[in-house]
């Protein structure tokens, strides 16, 4: 038998439209009503104030741990716009921008930080499902579903996240494989921040990019600038339409970059370099979009300035709504089954020993913080 090299009739193509510096490529620039960029941009800076917003409630022991979204926005939101109500979209952990532009209400995504099982269920007229922290699990759930669209001939497509570190995970491997072999309508779009909590990108795969994993699978790979909105809304829209005509699944990597900590119980300082950070900063897709904006005079001080109050008082009224809930200690036992296990039983009176025995009890065994 010969020696010859395998030809793999695959496309991995990388994109981006909106610069950072330099000119706009116009002849990429897709056609989005202005109505429409104005209302991707409110929403983008809404995550941003709501993201800042987060960690002060954090800080003072409002609720407790928050994953920042900060320079992921466009990442997120941009595959939104490619996407309809009666689409699925589901989550990991940071696609903020993305819930707000679904309709999730900000005192929802509250609670959720807060423990509390209301922050979960996705607001009427949306195929979402909640935020997923068991990484990469839900890559599992949307190749089901996405299987369900397929099986149901509904038309719908999936459109799920996950991040760089999730892309080590057996769920990641196994969703897509699947999705491949049964064309499933999924587009499976990885968060590429360069970071999974303090191990980067070179160490978690030794693959150039992540895009490429797609070939093995038997699908198409996307390597997209995630800080351009526009780059990303295109690169959806292509998979989107792709899967939706019975074309199966597309993997986009989107690069971006982690621009705050892990979690709030996090100190990235320990791990990455202030020069990193410095040379993301330019990249940051709130001010490039807001550029664009404004060079289509779609934007000037006035409208920022309604917008941004607009903004806050949103966010004034959702941490009210918010701060009307019951706050729970024990919900972390009694919210997860219908009926609580005798385990979780046990657990649940340990900890009220120890919290109303106060200082001379002995602290419970295991780890009562939310892990994440
Ligand atoms: C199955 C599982 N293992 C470990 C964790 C703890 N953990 C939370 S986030 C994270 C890193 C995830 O990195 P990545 O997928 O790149 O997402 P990012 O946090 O960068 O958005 C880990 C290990 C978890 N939540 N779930
Ligand atoms: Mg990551």
């Amino acid at each position: 038998m010969p020696r010859e090299t395998i030809q793999i009739p695959r496309r991995i193509e990388s994109l981006s439209i909106l610069p950072y510096e330099g000119e706009l490529d116009t002849e990429l620039e897709p056609k989005i009503p202005d109505n429409d960029l104005r209302r991707l941009y409110k929403t983008m800076l809404s995550s941003r104030k709501f993201d800042e917003r987060c960690l002060l409630l954090q800080r003072i022991g409002k609720i407790g741990t928050y994953g920042p979204t900060k320079g992921q926005e466009a990442a997120s939101l941009g595959p939104m716009y490619a996407i309809g109500n009666d689409d699925w979209f589901v989550p990991s952990f940071r696609e903020t921008a993305a819930m707000l532009w679904r309709g999730w209400p900000m005192s929802k995504i509250l609670l959720w930080w807060g423990g509390n099982e209301i922050g979960a269920s996705p607001p009427e007229g949306v195929n979402d499902l909640p935020i997923c922290v068991p990484v990469a699990s839900q890559c599992q759930y949307a190749m089901g579903i996405a299987w369900g669209c397929k099986l149901r001939q509904d038309g719908a497509v999936c459109v799920a996240f996950v991040g760089d570190g999730g892309t080590s995970e057996g769920d990641f491997h196994e969703a897509l494989n699947f999705a491949a072999v049964y064309q499933a309508p999924l587009v499976m779009v990885v968060q590429n921040n360069q970071w999974a909590i303090s191990i980067p990108r070179e160490r978690q795969t030794r693959s150039k990019t992540i895009a490429q994993k797609a070939i093995a699978y038997g699908m198409d790979g996307f390597q997209v600038d995630g800080n351009d909105i526009l780059a990303m809304i295109v690169a959806t829209q292509e998979a989107v339409e792709k899967a939706r005509n019975g074309g199966g699944p597309t993997l986009i990597e989107a690069q971006t970059y982690r621009l705050g900590m892990h979690t709030t119980a996090d100190d990235p300082t320990k791990y990455r370099s202030e020069e990193e950070v410095k040379k993301w900063e330019p990249r940051d897709p709130l001010p490039r979009f807001r550029k664009y904006l404004k060079s289509k005079k779609l934007l000037d001080d006035k409208v920022e300035k309604v917008i941004e109050e607009e903004i806050d008082g949103l966010l004034e009224q959702a941490i009210a709504e918010y701060d009307q809930y019951e706050k729970d200690p024990y919900y972390m036992f009694k919210g997860m089954y219908a009926e609580m296990t005798p385990a979780l039983r046990r657990q649940m009176a340990e900890l009220r020993e120890y919290v109303e025995g106060g200082e001379s009890s002995e602290k419970p065994r295991g780890s009562y913080s939310r892990v994440l």
